[in-house]
């Protein structure tokens, strides 16, 4: 099985039923002797190829929101658990769970929330929440895809920074159309940018299936590895990704966003480069002047050209 369990340890202070959050605790085997800053999420219900109920969204997103605020993680491995007891099947995620899907979007379990609030919720397809957190945070999310990547859980490989696929079980196919669903942003128009318009809108329209070979042929997947290596080599990236600056790859993933993202992308980018210039004398200087009631002395800092 991919997941080493003794090299994890479960993040204390959470109830999940649907995702488990562990973080990386096996420096031996990272072949690192420091705390590379790794988290692992995985969908877990296998018995349903790691389908994701509204619930389940909601535990991703809290994990997910809490490694984006843990200044330590650096990167974020996303899975699902598995295999399925029930035939043995592994999954990645198959996105939205069929059976609680109503006319007006996933419904939540009635003991849930209250009346008002699944009213409120009704329609409301927050796992494009997780999408833009895991596009807006700061961090590295690779996809550890050892099994179906299905509808939305297509959707959600696509979206992440990297995709590891496993050689055997690692299984692609972009169903929404299928079940009269569709993600018309980032699912499809990521996924064009990645394997070519021609492609993606075969990967839509024709709901082919197609092999971890075939999608990192594609360029949609950057690695394949034999099924019981692929967490492995998924924490092989983090040991790479800690080796490198934290301030770099922020920069980087938002300059790589910020084509596709407009203005949101162009915040968060500025948003980094801000909280940069205030690390410098000069940002200092300006809020020294105005709280000793002083025009700011901008003599000493160059004009770059
Ligand atoms: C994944 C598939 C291809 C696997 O086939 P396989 O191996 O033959 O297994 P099965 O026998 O079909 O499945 C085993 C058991 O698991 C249940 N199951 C599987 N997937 C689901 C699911 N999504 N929901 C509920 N149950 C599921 C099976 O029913 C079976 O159970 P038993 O043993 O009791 O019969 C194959 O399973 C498959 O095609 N699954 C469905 C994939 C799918 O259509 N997913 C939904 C697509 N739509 C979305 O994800 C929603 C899209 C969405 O949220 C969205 C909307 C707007 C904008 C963006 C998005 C977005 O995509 O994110």
């Amino acid at each position: 099985r991919p997941f080493r369990e003794s090299d994890w340890k479960r993040v204390d202070g959470f109830d999940f039923t649907d995702i488990s959050y562990h973080r990386y605790v096996g420096a031996a085997r990272s072949g690192s002797d420091k705390d590379i800053g790794a988290v692992r999420i995985a969908f877990d219900r296998p018995e349903v190829r790691n389908a994701f109920r509204p619930h389940t969204v909601d535990e991703l997103y809290t994990a997910l929101e809490h490694a984006r605020r843990s200044s330590d993680v650096g990167t974020v491995l996303l899975t699902g658990n598995g295999p399925s007891e029930k035939d043995g099947g592994w999954a990645f995620c198959s996105g939205g769970d069929q059976r609680v899907r109503g006319r007006d979007g996933y419904l939540y379990e009635p003991d849930d929330v209250d009346e008002r609030q699944a009213a409120a919720n009704r329609g409301r397809l927050h796992v494009l929440e997780v999408q833009r957190l895991i596009r807006a945070m700061p961090k590295v999310v690779v996809a550890v895809v050892n099994g179906w990547a299905a509808g939305g859980g297509h959707s959600l490989h696509v979206v992440c920074d990297l995709t590891i696929a496993s050689r055997q079980h690692g299984t692609f196919k972009q169903t929404d159309a299928t079940v009269g669903s569709f993600d018309g942003g980032y699912g499809s128009a990521l996924l064009a940018r990645q394997v070519g318009q021609k492609r993606a809108r075969e990967i839509f329209f024709l709901a082919r299936t197609y092999s971890a070979e075939e999608m990192r042929e594609m360029g949609a997947v950057n690695l394949v590895a034999d099924h019981g290596e692929v967490e492995d080599a998924a924490v092989r990236m983090a040991v790479d990704i800690a080796d490198q600056s934290p301030q770099a790859i922020r920069m980087l993933k938002y300059g790589f966003n910020l084509p596709d993202d407009g203005m949101h992308g162009q915040q968060l980018f500025a948003g980094e480069a801000t909280r940069l210039a205030y690390m410098t004398e000069e940002a200092a200087e300006g809020k020294a002047a105005f709280l000793d009631k002083r025009s700011p002395d901008w003599s000493g800092f160059p004009r770059y050209f």
